[in-house]
């Protein structure tokens, strides 16, 4: 069954997506090494120089933004409502009504992130990075959704702990809904839409939160009378093509709550992999293998249309709870060969047979190319991933590129 005849809402059930993004992240690294700034105003000026008024606003403090200092404000507006700490000796503008002003230092910020980021990889599968402080992890495997409240805080102290920001997290079934929601509750927020939920989650909220509407297009649906998210859902879908062509009809699909892209690593490709769980855990011998097969026979088509070549097959086996065992073996040199896929992943598996099992993954690594070229980025680049998303899987498993 497609996912275009799923119903609304119920669009990739067996997911848990959680979207961290750190709160006023340059700011908070500012602190970081700066604890005095904590509790303050602080304003984090690109192209600022100290004691000038150049640059502008990359981004401020939760205390700075209630003066009204925004990101991509020119920094001599900032001054104006909000000036620095040294300035106001004898300005008439009391010293708690001033800010501190720092340049941005981007290597600072990367190593702060780089921490944050090496924690995020330890609490998730799978981490997908979309700018310096904000990444979506797919945790399915490691929680469920009574559990992922606990998860998700425990997440976020961690984050606390050990890198020293604040983050806020959303989780959800799908992409688009976890990072709305963690921007639901800025700044140290935690909010879980569970499925089911996300078409009520979303109905209330600005049409601009939907993804993928965008300042230009929310204007033009305001003139067709349209301003939230559930007016949207709730549109003649044949008036949304007629104005803005397929977008439009994608737009109204994750108004509805539906999106079946998954967390997908960005980078060159290390691996291969497909995935796909059982509705509940089974331990029929015959089910197990059978889907093994189909995974297997998945990944071998997979690097086949590639062009690749592999010297390592792997399965992974996730028992309940939550207990995620993975096996691989090396052959002497590279094959694409899917009968040896589903052969090695079947006997790698012996030792789990019949033992109650949630999902199974096939993967392949050690990849190499069979024309002796290296892969272009835009060959690996998922060409239907754009702003509005990528089409979905035709077949309910999940399709991993593994990165690193
Ligand atoms: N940034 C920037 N210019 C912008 C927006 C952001 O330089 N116009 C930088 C500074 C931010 C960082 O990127 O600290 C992360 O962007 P966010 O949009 O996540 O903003 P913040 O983390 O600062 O604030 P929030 O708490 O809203 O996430
Ligand atoms: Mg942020």
């Amino acid at each position: 069954m497609g996912p275009s005849a799923r119903l609304p809402g119920t669009a990739a059930r067996d997911r848990i997506v959680a979207h961290v993004d750190m709160d006023c992240f340059y700011a908070a690294c500012e602190r970081l090494r700066e604890p005095a700034l904590r509790g303050e105003p602080v304003v984090v000026g690109m192209g600022y120089e100290p004691g000038t008024d150049s640059g502008a606003v990359a981004t401020a403090s939760y205390e700075a933004r209630a003066f009204g200092v925004e990101s991509a404000m020119a920094l001599s507006e900032a001054l104006d409502i909000l000036p620095r700490k040294v300035d106001v000796a004898g300005s008439g503008h009391p010293v708690d009504e001033a800010g501190f002003y720092r340049p941005v230092d981007m290597p600072f910020y990367e190593s702060v992130a780089a921490e944050a980021r090496t924690l995020l990889q330890e609490r998730a599968g799978t981490v997908r990075e979309v700018s310096i402080d904000e990444a979506y992890l797919d945790v399915t495997d490691r929680t469920d959704w009574e559990a992922v409240g606990t998860f998700a805080r425990e997440l976020k102290s961690a984050v606390a702990d050990e890198v020293g920001v604040t983050a806020s997290v959303g989780v959800a079934p799908t992409m688009s809904a976890a990072k709305i929601a963690s921007d639901h509750d800025k700044p140290d927020g935690l909010v879980v839409v569970e499925p089911g939920e996300v078409a009520d989650f979303l109905a209330p909220l600005d049409v601009e939160s939907v993804h993928g509407v965008g300042p230009v297009t929310a204007g033009e649906l305001r003139t067709l009378g349209i301003e939230t998210a559930g007016e949207l859902a709730a549109a003649d879908p044949s008036v949304l093509t007629d104005r803005f062509g397929e977008r439009g009809r994608q737009v109204h699909r994750f108004a509805r709550g539906a999106d079946d892209r998954d967390v997908e690593p960005r980078g060159r490709p290390k691996s291969l992999s497909r995935e796909s769980a059982f509705t509940e855990a089974t331990a029929d011998p015959d089910r197990q293998v059978d889907r093994l097969r189909t995974l297997a026979d998945g990944v071998a088509e997979r690097a086949k249309s590639r062009d690749v070549l592999y010297r390592t097959i792997g399965i992974k086996v996730v028992t309940p709870p939550f207990d995620v065992s993975t096996r691989a073996r090396s052959l002497p040199g590279p094959v694409a060969d899917g009968e040896l896929v589903a052969g090695v992943a079947e006997e790698l598996f012996a030792e789990f047979l019949a033992d109650p099992v949630r999902k199974l993954g096939v993967r392949v690594s050690n990849l190499s190319f069979a024309d002796g070229e290296q892969p272009s980025l835009a060959e690996w680049a998922d060409p239907a991933r754009g702003e509005t998303g990528r089409n979905p899987t035709d077949d309910g498993q999940r399709s991993l590129t593994e990165y690193d």
